[in-house]
């Protein structure tokens, strides 16, 4: 099946090329700005999935994405691409992020990064699929791959508690948008969609 790829982020869109290697032909589209103003992932990536799909009038995938962090819920978690719009970069996001936990004193640094996709094939099939990653959140910058939030997210389960931006090939296989990928595949295979 091919799908029109909802996402204006270039660094989905690589890992999604890698996760779909062999199911889904992911097609690129020109932006179109949707407002985000639900109220979780799966709000906000229907109203990516439905504004492409009503331009593009073709099978369209989207993915919602963010970094939930327990000790401040409000901060990232949906809106983890708001955060400080005045700082440019993600390292200086990252940074005020770290100084936040310090500035707070608070030792709690349990956070997951969590993916909703939704693959919207038509206005009456709509299927969710969703992939968690638990982890901490460093108190230092740890390496140079990945994008976003990688340097501060260390995730539980690595064998070698490397962050996703020293280890992006770990990332690819095991985290959030690897394991929602997964569910999607099983439902594609399920339905003989791919
Ligand atoms: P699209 O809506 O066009 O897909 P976006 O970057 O605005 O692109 P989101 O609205 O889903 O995407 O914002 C999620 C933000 O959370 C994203 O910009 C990153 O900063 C962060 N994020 C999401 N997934 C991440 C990941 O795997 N690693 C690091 N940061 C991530």
């Amino acid at each position: 099946m091919k799908v029109i790829l909802a996402s204006s982020n270039d660094h989905k869109v690589e890992e999604f090329q890698v996760l779909f290697k062999d199911s889904l032909e992911i097609e690129k589209a020109d932006k179109i700005e949707v407002i985000e103003d639900g109220t979780s992932f799966f709000e906000n990536a229907h109203l990516k999935a439905k504004a492409y799909f009503e331009k593009y009038k073709k099978p369209v995938l989207s993915d919602d994405s963010g970094l939930c962090l327990e000790a401040f819920p409000l901060i990232l978690g949906i809106h983890s691409a708001r955060y400080k719009p005045e700082l440019a970069s993600y390292t200086d996001k990252c940074i005020a992020l770290i100084d936040h936990y310090k500035n707070e004193e608070v030792n709690n640094f349990n956070s997951h990064f969590s993916c909703v996709l939704c693959l919207y094939i038509s206005e009456k099939e709509v299927y969710f699929f969703e992939g968690i990653s638990e982890g901490k959140i460093s108190q230092t910058l740890r390496g140079h791959q990945g994008f976003g939030y990688d340097p501060l997210f260390i995730p539980t389960h690595h064998p070698e508690q490397k962050s996703f931006s020293e280890d992006s090939e770990w990332k690819f296989e095991n985290g959030h948008r690897a394991k929602a990928v997964q569910e999607l595949k099983k439902f594609l295979k399920e339905a003989r969609l791919s």
